[in-house]
């Protein structure tokens, strides 16, 4: 299924009140404006350093000229101007800014929304507008057609984590993760949604840990937390094993309350609540058990074109919850000097009855 740019467009101009155009400048928002099936990358984060929508008319990618040939074959944008330094290039000018300032000239806009500021000058009024988080937020069918297929390459890269882990004792948490690398690169995988994180023993008490030659331990917990993109859309998803796939009783007990959070974050992502229900629902269980200081991040977020993106699931989250704003629900406990246990799927808000669109095994323990 085709992505429907028109559609997207036609939301922003509907949006744009009184402004003459928006400008957008973040790499998450070019891409949804303009060219969605590619994933990131790193550089460049988007081919485009910025697309303008008119109020009336054709949308304008602007790029430079290490990226005009890419941006003019992938873009959905048939307006491409570009920027160069080099003389022998036909160019619209000689920095991205000059060209979208001699672009907002030839449109004739005065007021501008963008999605971040940019220095444009007395000349235009600028207002930072956050619009496009929200619609962004809420996935179309063609979307969560692109996710689904991200996600069923995260299940499975899971269910072989899940093996090597428990059979994995005395190879690196380095090793581990170039298996888990390699296993779906090779099921041909854009690139990952970000590093693979694998996290052992102590190390699995670090929320955001970076691999490490540490190797593991028998009965020691290990977090495995990773996505892939597709079709320029990504999945996140962790899981929690143990090296010889017997936990400690006091593991298991806390795996099992980690469990239940999740189940009641994900049973609370119900269409007009709000974020703070979602995360407390499973905060306050995990508080009741003894634990509340040990969960020291938010519940979830959302993830799309990019794998952190509005709106965040916390307990001060005001977000108002609607169907189809695909977020991750990813309770966890981390005790200092021991290890931690997270687990985190992907879910759609729909109606009263929430779809956990992950898959890969979690009622091990
Ligand atoms: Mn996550």
């Amino acid at each position: 299924m085709k992505i429907n740019y028109k559609n997207r467009w036609d939301n922003i101009q509907s949006n744009l009140g009184e402004m003459d155009a928006f400008v957008s400048a973040l790499p998450g928002n070019t891409r949804y404006l303009a060219n969605s099936d590619s994933p990131p990358g790193s550089p460049p984060s988007s081919t485009m350093n910025y697309v303008v929508i008119p109020k009336r008319g054709e949308p304008i990618a602007i790029t430079s000229s290490l990226e005009e040939h890419r941006c003019r074959h992938e873009s959905s944008v048939k307006d491409v101007r570009c920027w160069t330094t080099y003389p022998d290039i036909e160019s619209d000018g000689k920095s991205s800014l000059d060209v979208l300032k001699s672009t907002l000239s030839d449109i004739k806009a005065k007021k501008i929304f963008a999605d971040t500021k940019i220095r444009l000058g007395r000349s235009i009024g600028i207002s930072v507008s956050s619009k496009i988080n929200e619609l962004r937020s809420i996935k179309s069918n063609e979307e969560l057609d692109r996710i689904k297929k991200a996600i069923k390459h995260s299940d499975s890269g899971q269910s072989f984590a899940h093996n090597l882990v428990e059979s994995g004792e005395g190879l690196t948490e380095k090793e581990v993760r170039s298996e888990i690398d390699y296993f779906m690169a090779r099921k041909g995988i854009q690139e990952n949604s970000f590093g693979t994180i694998v996290a052992s023993g102590p190390n699995s008490a670090h929320s955001h840990h970076s691999n490490t030659d540490r190797k593991l331990e028998l009965g020691d917990p290990v977090i495995c937390d990773f996505g892939v993109f597709w079709d320029g859309y990504c999945s996140d998803i962790t899981r929690t094993y143990f090296v010889g796939g017997s936990p400690s009783e006091e593991w298991k007990k806390i795996y099992n309350i980690v469990m239940e959070a999740n189940t009641r974050s994900t049973e609370a992502l119900i269409e007009g609540s709000t974020g703070h229900k979602v995360d407390k629902a499973g905060r306050d269980f995990i508080r009741k058990k003894g634990y509340g200081a040990n969960f020291v991040h938010g519940t979830g977020h959302g993830f799309g074109l990019e794998i952190h993106e509005y709106p965040s699931i916390t307990y001060k989250s005001r977000v108002k919850i609607e169907n189809s704003m695909a977020v991750t629900i990813e309770p966890g406990i981390y005790i200092p000097g021991k290890g931690g246990i997270r687990i985190e799927d992907d879910v759609l808000p729909h109606g009263s009855d929430p779809i956990v669109l992950t898959k890969a095994k979690k009622e091990i323990y």
